[in-house]
């Protein structure tokens, strides 16, 4: 038989690749990128090609379950999916008679395929739904939002062609965007020059022509180092600054003090270097990307720290230039129509939101709210009973810090639901588990990507689930169908991608060619002028009178980091190439590749505890200890400790997983508390471990 070839979009990650699926015989036989996407052209990572190893894993939910003993008992009833919803419906309807359908948390991971979901949100009439993107990036989001007055989504990396890009807290070649890594090669193999920024030495920092180890938390000494050198030299696009900057004469005054000398005091990194650094910078303007991070919910002035980077970015005049950050095309701008929306088949909830953001919070975003505040909110009853919950596509217990403490939050609810395709330390804590069928099992609702030529595109199911599983517009329309969400009631996908098509002039069979469809022939580059930046003033926004308004300052006076008592380190972590997060460690292919995470340490620090490479370790911090492999390196900064997060399972249905490496979440006490108050982001690295020997490599 021929193999059939789909177009659909991987699911393994939040990037959400455009891929190429061969079938045969019904079986899903290869996994690679779509080979008609730009700077994709076929190519996938390795987690993405992974996704046969997931389908074909019988260790991830294959019907739906409730639970029968204890919370995290591990007592489950397989049941229908028809008694699933019902049992889910009935509880969702009582607690909402009794509490008001505000009583109902929704989180989910943000991304493109929200509409519907967040429709029915609107349909039962909550206001409660958050992302996981105070975990996340967050104080990027706030931050673009004070400077610029729109999001961080609202200008584009143009890698491909940068002539400077500086990573700092972004490990591109290993935290994988397929597209952004392909495009940052075709820029290098162009001349483009890299700076890597970072605490240790990653696969991003070996291929950078500069690479500074700072010192952990000292990332915005560093950038008000470069500021000063900015504007002290003249090294700024001045005719970006004049039309662009709103109190530009605020921030000269602000960074007199942060010489590059005083920094070199703050980061370890001389000032010889700083300024040889900025003035590369500068002859390359305005065709750089200084990234302002992604994960960045790190520590308590993080959102000072990327807005720094936008700062630093609109001095050198790349925002809204050709190789720098050039502003993000919507159909719109193209005399195109938007996918038809179903969340504005609803009016807005008027409730205020649990996590008190627009109202007690009026600095915050609303749309994807706070996570850590809405279970703040959970736990203290104030402003009103949650009682519900559902998580989908969402480990908070994983995701977030101190576990443990969140579990006892989480023991308030009346009603914890887990939609997810793997199992989780939160689907194992849930009543019910309403399974979904992996990326290639199933088909999403269109989304548009907003870029500079935007397009719309559409998962496609590859084959049929193999399990008793189902796709999120089917659980989503399941619950609907139940809860009199009537608008929201339908039996197939293609019904739901006719009506999100209605009015764009495209067809579903348009998107058979490619698996996309282009709004535009061409990459617009749209001029300055055009940018409109959002804020009150049109202007970019040094002094930003929201946060000021709350008694928060625009420009905060830096404060050095608490060097870590003796005997401990400060706690950090990040990606790996080939897992995601904590989802894909009992994943038979990955597992393989990685089984469990080791512990980088100083090599100085290493020999005044004994500890040699590859010697067992017990870390310990929050009443918490784990045991796991030490990576001995002087490629690590000497306060810190660094382990790949979203390990440490230790759920007996994941065979493989169980038992390896050690979870960094569970060493930080209280740690949802501890956040960034003017990005909202949780400052995960603000918490210190201590380490000690506990068998040599050999014994
Ligand atoms: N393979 C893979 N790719 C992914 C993901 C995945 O799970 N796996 N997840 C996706 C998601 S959700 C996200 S948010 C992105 C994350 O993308 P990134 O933010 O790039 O990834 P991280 O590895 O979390 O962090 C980047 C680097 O920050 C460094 N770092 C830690 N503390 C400091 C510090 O104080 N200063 C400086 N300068 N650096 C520091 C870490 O050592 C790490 O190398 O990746 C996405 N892509
Ligand atoms: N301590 C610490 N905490 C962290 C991090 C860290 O490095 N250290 N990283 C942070 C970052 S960058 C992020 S983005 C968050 C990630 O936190 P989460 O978003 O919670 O993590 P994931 O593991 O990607 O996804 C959660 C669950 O969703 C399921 N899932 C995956 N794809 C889908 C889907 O398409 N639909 C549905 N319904 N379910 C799906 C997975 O099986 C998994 O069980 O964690 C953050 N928290
Ligand atoms: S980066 Fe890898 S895992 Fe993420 S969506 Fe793309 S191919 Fe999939
Ligand atoms: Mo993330």
């Amino acid at each position: 038989m021929s193999t059939e070839k789909v177009y659909s979009i991987c699911g393994m990650c939040t990037v959400r690749c455009p891929i190429q699926a061969e079938v045969k015989n019904g079986e899903l036989t290869f996994l690679q990128g779509n080979p008609h996407a730009p700077f994709i052209n076929g190519s996938i990572c390795a987690r993405g090609s992974a996704g046969i190893a997931l389908v074909n894993d019988r260790e991830r939910p294959q019907t739906p379950m409730i639970r029968q003993g204890e919370r995290g008992e591990g007592n489950w009833k397989k049941v229908s999916w028809d008694e699933a919803f019902d049992y889910v419906a009935e509880k969702l309807q009582k607690l909402m008679d009794q509490y008001g359908p505000r009583t109902l948390l929704f989180s989910d991971r943000g991304g493109p395929f929200r509409d519907f979901h967040r429709a029915f949100l609107r349909g039962v009439g909550t206001p409660n739904y958050v992302n996981h993107d105070a975990s996340c990036a967050r104080n990027v989001q706030h931050a673009a939002l004070s400077v610029f007055g729109f999001g961080r989504k609202d200008v584009t990396y143009d890698l491909s062609n940068a002539k400077h890009v500086v990573l700092q807290t972004r490990n591109i070649f290993e935290a994988i965007h397929v597209r952004e890594v392909n495009e940052l090669m075709t820029a290098m193999e162009n001349g483009c020059k890299l700076t890597v920024i970072d605490i240790r030495s990653t696969v991003s920092a070996a291929k950078a022509h500069n690479f500074f180890m700072v010192r952990p938390g000292t990332d915005y000494a560093f950038n008000l180092g470069v500021i000063h050198e900015i504007i002290y030299n003249k090294l700024y696009d001045k005719d970006f600054v004049r039309m662009w900057f709103k109190d530009f004469d605020k921030l000269e005054e602000f960074v007199k003090p942060y010489t590059a000398e005083w920094a070199a005091e703050e980061t370890g990194v001389s000032a010889d270097k700083l300024k040889n650094f900025v003035r590369g910078l500068a002859d390359a303007k305005p065709s750089v990307i200084w990234h302002p991070g992604w994960m960045n919910a790190r520590y308590k002035n993080s959102f000072y720290m990327s807005r720094t980077i936008y700062i630093i970015n609109a001095l050198l005049g790349a925002v809204g230039a050709k190789g720098g950050l050039p502003i993000t095309n919507k159909p719109g701008d193209f005399g195109r129509k938007g996918l038809k929306k179903f969340m504005d088949l609803f009016d807005k909830p008027k409730d205020k939101r649990a996590d008190g953001v627009g109202w007690k919070y009026p600095h915050f975003e609303s749309g994807p709210g706070l996570a850590h505040l809405a279970y703040e909110a959970i736990e203290t009853e104030e402003p009103y009973p949650v009682k519900a919950y559902i998580a989908y596509r969402h480990d908070p217990l994983m995701g977030f810090a101190d576990p443990d403490r969140l579990r006892k939050t989480f023991s308030k609810l009346d009603l914890l639901v887990s939609v997810t395709f793997t199992w989780s330390d939160t689907a194992w804590f849930s009543d019910v588990v309403l399974p979904l069928s992996p990326y290639p099992e199933r088909e999403s609702i269109i989304a548009t990507k907003n870029e500079l030529t935007p397009y719309f595109f559409v998962r496609r199911r590859a084959v049929d689930p193999r399990y008793d599983t189902k796709a999120d517009w089917e659980i989503v329309s399941g619950l609907a169908k139940r809860l009199g969400v009537e608008k929201l009631a339908y039996d197939s996908a293609e019904d739901i991608w006719n009506f999100q098509l209605e009015e764009t002039g495209v067809s579903i069979a348009d998107f058979d060619e490619t698996g996309m469809v282009y709004l535009a022939e061409e990459p617009l580059y749209r001029k300055i002028e055009d940018l409109k930046f959002k804020s009150p003033s049109g202007k970019i926004e040094v002094i930003f009178d929201k946060l000021e308004e709350q008694g928060i300052p625009s420009l905060l006076p830096y404060e050095s980091p608490a060097a870590p008592e003796a005997g401990k380190f400060r706690i950090t972590f990040g990606r790996c190439g080939i897992h995601t997060q904590g989802h894909t460690v009992n994943n038979p292919m990955l597992f393989e590749q990685m089984p469990e995470n080791v512990l980088w340490i100083n090599s100085d620090e290493a020999k005044k505890l004994k500890i040699a490479d590859g010697d067992m370790v017990e870390i310990s911090g929050n009443g918490h200890s784990g045991t796991i492999r030490a990576k001995v390196t002087d490629q690590i900064h000497k306060d810190a400790v660094f382990m790949v997060h979203g390990f440490g399972h230790d759920l007996p249905v994941e065979s493989r997983a169980f038992g390896r490496g050690v979870a960094d979440n569970k060493l930080m006490p209280r740690g949802n508390e501890v956040y960034d108050k003017a990005g909202g982001a949780v400052a995960f690295q603000e918490h210190f471990v201590t380490v000690r020997k506990v068998s040599s490599q050999k014994g």
